[in-house]
């Protein structure tokens, strides 16, 4: 063998023998600097599911939960030190929002974004303040972009009936139902559902992440989860998943079925309708993925399908005359418009938005991502979660203890 070439034969023994004693010494993760190539071993192309054999729920006294998934992450982690997508963080924010988003920007930066320095692009349907601008700017490793939404993006459709839509609003104060008496709310979350991704400040990415204020994170993010998405194909992906307020959406299945069948074309084979519904379509279940955290393909919001379907949706009116939010209408389009393996569950995202919370059931990675997050407040498998369904749906074993549909 030439030298050169036995110089070349000794590193890659050195990496491979490296990183086996890497995995074996299982101390805390350091999160890669570097954003080169990686020399080691192909990965598998996925983290393994989260774990399906933790001693027990919720109990963080137990020792050795499963280590596959810490060290499936680890793995992952150690052979894709870098790399970048075409991606960027995506706020919507009033001006008194910034002390609440200025800690969440904090908590980004310090978990994954200090590394990689990606773009943060804030919205507002207001000029955003100087005092805005200064603060989330200091903050933020990458470049802010900060961006006023047109009024025909933040307003009534010419045809909604604005006088029924006030009507619906008074109804819901008297029954009490969450934001049903709020007028803004109702024109983010359409803006949420149908327009954020439109905005110039958003045409060259390809990838979002949505942050709102007030939000954390536990856990370093020990890999960068644009490059998975890209790298894997995924098209949306969540942490924490949940049912819908009925009173918040009588109406909207209907508008859905009236969709699928106009549009059958648009409708993916092998898609997630088992996470949706209990009666393959007749029926919404009103399971859904909580909208407050997402990291999606604006490629995907701006496809034809996903046009369409949101362009069906405005015109039935429910997000006036009912109160739609935004989490239930893009998680819909995510179960029927993509094949289920392009939609993603982070376990090891810890995560949370008041007042639930997503934290790894598995010690061994809280320990390795240096998570700070208390396990028996997990959301996972609660009665309101709905993650049982998806792992149905996607036939991922559930952990010893979890009833079917609890
Ligand atoms: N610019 C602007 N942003 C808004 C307005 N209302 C809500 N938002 C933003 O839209 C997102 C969702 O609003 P939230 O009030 O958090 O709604 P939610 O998460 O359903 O309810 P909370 O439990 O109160 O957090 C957040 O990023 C808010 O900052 C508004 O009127 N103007
Ligand atoms: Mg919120």
């Amino acid at each position: 063998m030439p030298p050169s070439q036995g110089k070349y034969a000794r590193y890659l023994i050195f990496a491979v023998v490296g990183l086996a004693l890497f995995f074996l010494s299982r101390r805390p993760l350091l999160l890669p600097d570097s954003t080169g190539p990686s020399l080691s071993p192909k990965p598998p192309s996925t983290p393994s599911p989260p774990s399906d054999k933790p001693a027990s729920l919720g109990d963080s006294s137990e020792q050795s939960l499963n280590e596959q998934s810490s060290s499936e992450v680890l793995r992952y982690a150690a052979t894709h030190p870098g790399g970048r997508a075409n991606a960027t963080f995506v706020t919507l924010a009033r001006n008194s929002d910034i002390w609440e988003i200025a800690q969440a920007i904090r908590q980004v930066e310090d978990r994954f974004n200090r590394k990689f320095h990606y773009d943060w692009v804030f919205l507002n349907d207001q000029p955003f303040d100087d005092n805005f601008k200064r603060i989330t700017t200091s903050l933020v490793s990458g470049t802010t972009h900060f961006g006023q939404i047109p009024p025909e993006h933040w307003s009534y459709p010419e045809w909604i009936d604005q006088d029924r839509a006030r009507e619906v609003r008074e109804e819901m104060r008297e029954k009490k139902i969450i934001y049903g008496h709020s007028e803004s709310y109702r024109h983010m979350c359409r803006y949420e559902s149908g327009f954020f991704f439109r905005h110039p400040l958003l045409q060259d990415y390809e990838f979002y992440w949505r942050v709102e204020p007030g939000v954390e994170l536990f856990c370093d993010i020990p890999y960068d989860p644009f490059v998975f998405m890209k790298e894997n194909d995924k098209k949306y992906s969540f942490v924490i998943s949940m049912y819908e307020y009925e009173g918040t959406i009588p109406t909207l299945w209907d508008g859905v079925k009236q969709f699928m069948g106009d549009h059958p074309e648009h409708i993916a084979e092998g898609n997630s309708m088992r996470f949706l519904s209990d009666d393959k379509g007749k029926t919404y279940n009103k399971c859904h993925f909580w909208s407050n955290f997402e990291i999606g393909s604006l490629d995907w919001l701006r496809s034809k399908e996903y046009l369409d379907y949101f362009e069906s949706l405005d015109r039935q009116g429910g997000f006036y005359y009912e109160r739609w939010g935004d989490a239930p209408i893009h998680s819909i389009a995510a179960g029927i418009l993509l094949k289920k393996e392009q939609l993603h569950f982070w376990d090891e995202i810890a995560y949370y938005h008041i007042p639930f919370t997503h934290c790894p059931r598995d010690e061994q990675l809280r320990m390795d991502l240096r998570c700070s997050c208390d396990p028996s407040g997990n959301f996972d498998w609660k009665g309101f979660s709905c993650l049982s369904r998806y792992y149905k749906t996607n036939d991922i074993p559930l952990p010893p203890g979890v009833d079917e549909y609890s």
